[in-house]
């Protein structure tokens, strides 16, 4: 539920400090930009007088500090070359692979680790300049892990907090990180280290000890350079109500209506909604639809599966190479299973406006979420949060954050095909009454903390510490 303004939690100034700004430049204004991190952050940031740290998202563009929706942004400058080496290098090519398992090799560089640094030490410095006596700094996840030990250095008495929206791997993944050293010295710069799930919380713990050499104080707390650290699992939310108010008006009803007749009325209404990325496993569902089909060519035409892909780090070509597979897939199912005018796949290749991805989430009876490894996965808590007639089932991978909270979804391992298939089939035939149960059991658990809760969690750790 959204609380009143005035219940808001904020006796501190908040600094939040991200890759990006929450804004991006639009025919030359700025505009509120999607994405999970923004959509959670910027309502907390409205209510607490605070400021926001990050990159405009344009290379070599120097600006000063500018107000935006109540939010006072402090722009920090990142040339091309910091582009390339920090964020789509050390970043996209070494982090974000090593931390979903590597799922794709993570690449190490030593020519990316030197930007890395320095790239941190511009976020530190800059947000230097903004910070007041008194007020809290968070930093956000992967891209900024040294920005904590930085701000330590600067300023000994800050507050600092840290939250990490993807997995921290395993030891025996973590451990391949050259740098893995500096950057749990970089983290432990933080009072507070937030994490999506308990398994990464506890994942962070054990590598502090064995590669950083912190010192065990209980299962949730460490010591570090006479210093105690906090180490919580604090999974990250939606805005619930935003979701339940959208998908109850007409308007969305309406649009889920057509939705479903443009697609030729299908018995059975399936959705995929991801960033164009690896980690979500797209190819493999498809590959598990396929199966599916193939199992009963006759019955093909009952199912429908809507797939909206949006575009992600396009320059990277491990990105570029899973978008042609992607859509390699997609064109053999359709040329064998389609007909002129009806296909099993409608694939969409771009994002769609707020509204119309509610009426995609209200239009689809089964929801495929299956990564092969998320930090939490968002858009399984929207989709139960957009079912306001209590019906509709979510299949969920076992490797996401938010299989630790959705347990009434139906959960599958995204790796197994076959299990992938059937479950499809299981959801396509579940009776009614089941699905009302499991997803009144989704809805209750989404309902119970929203993104002010945790917003309000993550704070008042910080203020408590
Ligand atoms: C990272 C972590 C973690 C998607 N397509 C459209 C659209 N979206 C919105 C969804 C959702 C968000 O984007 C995606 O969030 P996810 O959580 O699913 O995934 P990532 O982008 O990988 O986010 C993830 C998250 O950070 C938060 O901590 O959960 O594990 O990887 O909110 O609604 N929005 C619109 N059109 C689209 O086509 N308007």
């Amino acid at each position: 539920m959204v609380m009143p303004s005035t219940e808001r939690p904020t006796v501190q100034r908040i600094i939040v400090v991200a890759n990006r700004l929450p804004v991006a430049r639009v025919d030359d204004e700025w505009v509120m930009s999607p994405g999970g991190l923004v959509r959670a952050l910027v309502p907390v940031l409205q209510n607490a007088s605070g400021a926001w740290v990050g990159w405009t998202g344009i290379p070599d563009f120097d600006i000063e500090p500018f107000d935006h929706d109540g939010i006072t942004q402090r722009p920090v400058l990142l040339t091309e070359r910091d582009v390339d080496e920090f964020y789509f290098g050390f970043c996209n090519g070494t982090l974000w692979p090593l931390y979903h398992d590597g799922i794709v090799p993570a690449e190490f560089h030593r020519h990316w680790w030197g930007p890395y640094r320095e790239v941190n030490r511009k976020y530190a410095e800059a947000t230097n300049d903004v910070l007041n006596d008194g007020d809290i700094a968070w930093v956000q996840d992967y891209q900024l892990q040294l920005v904590p030990e930085m701000l330590r250095e600067m300023r000994p008495t800050l507050t600092i907090g840290f939250y990490l929206h993807i997995p921290f791997p395993p030891l025996e993944i973590f451990s391949r990180l050259p740098w893995r050293k500096q950057v749990l010295e970089g983290l432990l710069g933080s009072d507070v280290l937030a994490f999506q799930t308990k398994q990464s919380a506890d994942n962070f713990h054990r590598a502090a000890r064995k590669l950083a050499g912190a010192e065990y104080v209980g299962r949730r707390d460490l010591r570090w350079q006479g210093r105690n650290i906090h180490i919580q699992p604090a999974p990250i939310a939606i805005d619930n109500n935003e979701f339940d108010t959208m998908a109850r008006s007409p308007a969305v009803q309406l649009r889920a209506r057509e939705i479903r007749s443009e697609m030729g009325d299908p018995k059975h209404l399936i959705l995929g909604i991801d960033r164009l990325d690896y980690t979500k496993g797209i190819d493999a569902r498809l590959k598990a639809f396929s199966t599916l089909l193939d199992r009963s060519p006759s019955r093909a035409h009952r199912y429908s599966l809507v797939q909206i892909a949006v575009p992600s780090r396009e320059q990277v070509p491990a990105y570029q190479q899973l978008r042609l597979d992607i859509e390699q897939m997609v064109s053999r199912i359709n040329g064998e299973y389609g007909q002129p005018g009806q296909v099993p796949v409608s694939y969409l290749y771009r994002s769609v406006p707020f509204e119309e991805m509610v009426a995609y989430y209200v239009a689809a009876d089964i929801m495929l979420v299956t990564p092969l490894r998320d930090g939490m996965n968002l858009v399984a808590k929207e989709y139960a949060a957009s079912r306001v007639d209590e019906d509709g089932v979510l299949i969920l991978s076992e490797f996401a954050g938010a299989a630790e909270q959705l347990t009434s979804a139906i959960i599958v391992n995204p790796y197994d095909v076959e299990a992938v298939a059937a479950s499809i089939h299981q959801a396509a035939h579940m009776e009614p009454d089941e699905q009302r149960k499991r997803m009144r059991r989704l809805r209750r658990t989404v309902d119970r903390a929203d993104v002010f809760d945790w917003a309000k969690t993550c704070l008042a750790m910080l203020e408590d510490a």
